[in-house]
């Protein structure tokens, strides 16, 4: 991909793809429910499809229209043995949520994926299943392909999680559903609840009390349910910088997912000096919507750490690259997780931007970006990771010259629509 530099600003209303977490988990609720659920604005994109194609073999009748998916679910006794391994392809959520959820089925299944999913740890998920009676293998003790054996029943459990994380409590969650026995777990800083909020919202008696969650007893059934899906605020994230960044800019995203868990882009970007309003504010299937309204602006640097980490976990790549054009040093920290994604970001960010001419300093769990740089077109590599893909096109856009981005076909995975989005905002 080729992409100029901007000469214009960016204005206009535009809205983003269905949320990828809320997709995958809309699908797997979806199947183990009695009844049908109709699913609308899903993301049509290469993760949350291949979680489609894995419940397809696991017996499950998925029909994709226009504007729904139809999940006609076969509750929660009612998932079928693969005759071939599932293949998650690029996707986390996929692999470590449906690791939980099959674990305690009576039959086997495999799960691999491709070449950067084959290099994730998953021991982070094994470890507490196993702690249920589950019983796994996976190369190494860490990583892809994992096999599921069959057990005849698990346990409860009560967790205490080490680090933050999303997927890991839902594949216990998910686990969970197999087992008449308590599951608590306790969390060290509150990582995104999709999971939670739709297990309950198809019925399921789960309960939240700050970082601790509780699945009590036995298990109601999950019924069917119409679920809409929020515009992917991770999605958004590229717009809000891009407008933030680019000289006059003013455009508005509208329906995009709010929820608390996953707004910590906003928060940032405020704290930096953005100009940033939300508007028409709802609920929706457990899920808070609204439209987000950005302005140009001045930014400035700020130290970013601590607790907002998991709420800004997969915008970290785009906020190093507003801080590149922020005034000062922006410090970002306790990070780690980031060398575990789909590529190395830490590494991926600081290398790519650097070569247009950011000064970004790596660290161990972070990067120190000095801001305030120019940057200038060159060759890059999004290391086939969809994120960095995207991070790199809004920074071709601000770039002086022409920059060539290889395998940025990666974008798929989230949001196909991503340039055509971008251009028709574009105002010369
Ligand atoms: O699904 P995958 O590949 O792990 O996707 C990523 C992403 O950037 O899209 C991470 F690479 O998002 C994760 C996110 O980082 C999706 C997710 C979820 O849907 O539960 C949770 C987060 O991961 P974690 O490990 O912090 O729970």
């Amino acid at each position: 991909m080729e992409i100029n530099k901007l000469t214009g600003s960016l204005k206009g209303e535009i809205r983003v793809p269905g949320d990828k977490s809320i997709s995958h988990r809309s699908i797997i609720l979806g199947s183990i429910s009695e009844g049908k659920t109709h699913i609308n604005n899903f993301l049509m994109g290469e993760d949350c499809l291949n979680t489609i194609k894995c419940f397809r073999k696991l017996g499950v009748k998925i029909d994709i229209n226009d504007s729904e998916v139809i999940v006609d679910g076969v509750g929660i006794k009612g998932l079928k043995k693969s005759i071939e391994p599932l293949y998650a392809g690029n996707s986390g959520t996929t692999m470590r949520l449906l690791t939980g959820l099959l674990s305690g089925q009576s039959f086997e299944t495999i799960i691999s994926g491709d070449e950067s999913l084959s290099k994730r740890p998953m021991d982070r998920i094994t470890k507490p299943l196993s702690l249920m009676g589950a019983d796994i293998s996976c190369s190494n003790g860490i990583y892809p392909p994992i096999i599921i054996n069959q057990v005849n029943k698990l346990t409860g459990l009560k967790y205490k999680q080490k680090k933050a994380s999303a997927q890991v409590k839902s594949s216990i969650l998910l686990a969970g559903l197999y087992t008449d026995e308590d599951i608590e777990i306790l969390q060290p800083e509150i990582s995104r609840d999709h999971t939670e909020r739709m297990m309950k919202y198809f019925g399921i008696d789960i309960r939240i009390e700050g970082k601790k969650i509780y699945m009590r007893g036995k298990r109601e059934k999950l019924t069917g349910k119409k679920v809409f899906v929020p515009g992917d605020i991770s999605s958004a994230a590229f717009y809000i910088v891009a407008a933030s960044i680019i000289k006059d800019s003013h455009i508005v995203i509208k329906d995009v997912g709010i929820n608390d868990t996953r707004t910590g882009i906003i928060d940032v970007m405020m704290n930096m000096g953005g100009s940033i309003k939300i508007h028409n504010k709802r609920t929706i299937n457990e899920e808070d919507v609204g439209d987000i309204e950005i302005k140009y602006s001045n930014l400035k640097s700020i130290e970013i750490g601590g607790d907002i980490i998991p709420r800004i976990i997969d915008e970290i790549p785009i906020i190093a690259l507003a801080a590149n054009f922020a005034e000062g040093s922006t410090v970002i920290r306790d990070a780690e997780e980031l060398k575990v994604k789909e590529t190395n970001r830490i590494d991926a960010v600081c290398c790519e931007l650097n070569k247009m001419g950011a000064d970004i300093i790596p660290s161990d769990d972070g990067m120190i970006i000095n801001g305030g740089k120019n940057l200038t077109g060159s060759s890059v590599s999004s290391r086939g990771d969809h994120r960095i893909a995207m991070m790199l096109a809004v920074a071709g856009y601000l770039a002086e010259g022409k920059t060539s981005i290889d395998n940025f076909e990666s974008v798929n995975v989230s949001n196909p629509n991503f340039m055509k989005i971008f251009n028709s905002l574009c105002h010369i």
